[in-house]
């Protein structure tokens, strides 16, 4: 029906813990290497903070996530698999994982299918939307911890709710932003806001 409410839930900083991964990983590959501690994560790009560290840190770090199993061996964050199975569950409501691969395809896409199947069961797959441009998708929500959500579309059809995350947290947003502190927060009251 046309009432239904349609979640998009981003998985890279809010269902999956790309930010604990990451640094895990390059500490183990890089053990001499400087790197950021999460506390002290500033801007949506792992890259560019690593790259002003020092600039050959920039493709170490990018390395990473270019790796085989860096996506599927993501730890879930802490809520998010339970809060996702619950709104599935909800009666007039659709939702939908909807994440951006790298364009380093080698492993990336499949690892995002690997890790929802893995984590919310083999039926979920039928609510994965990897696109590269949110901005195209329809939705009455975006939860997503990225600030600037762009693409083509000037006029996205969602409400971006921008999830704390360590790179996002000393931002100050604009008065009509909404945030989801974490999936502790009441995230069923910013559903119901948006309900008919
Ligand atoms: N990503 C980068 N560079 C970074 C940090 C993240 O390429 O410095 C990747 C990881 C995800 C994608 O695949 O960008 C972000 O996807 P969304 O969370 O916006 O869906």
């Amino acid at each position: 029906s046309d009432r239904r409410l349609r979640v998009l839930v981003d998985m890279d900083g809010v269902l999956a813990d790309f930010e604990g991964g990451f640094l895990k990983k390059y500490r183990a590959r890089y053990p001499e290497e400087p790197f950021v501690t999460l506390d002290d994560r500033r801007g949506f790009w792992v890259s560019t903070q690593y790259g002003r560290l020092r600039s050959d840190l920039c493709e170490k770090a990018i390395s990473i996530w270019e790796s085989k199993d860096f996506f599927l061996d993501l730890e879930p964050l802490p809520g998010g698999v339970e809060a996702v199975k619950e709104m599935a569950r909800m009666d007039e409501t659709d939702v939908f994982i909807c994440t951006s691969p790298i364009k380093h395809y080698k492993h990336c896409p499949s690892e995002k299918y690997a890790w929802v199947e893995k984590h919310l069961g083999h039926d979920f797959l039928e609510q994965v939307i990897l696109t590269r441009d949110k901005t195209l998708i329809t939705g009455d929500i975006l939860i997503d911890d990225k600030p600037d959500i762009q693409g083509v579309e000037p006029k996205p059809a969602w409400e971006h709710i921008l999830f704390t995350a360590c790179h996002n947290k000393h931002l100050s947003i604009s008065p009509s932003q909404r945030r989801l502190l974490s999936w502790s927060d009441d995230w069923r009251a910013i559903l119901d806001s948006k309900r008919q």
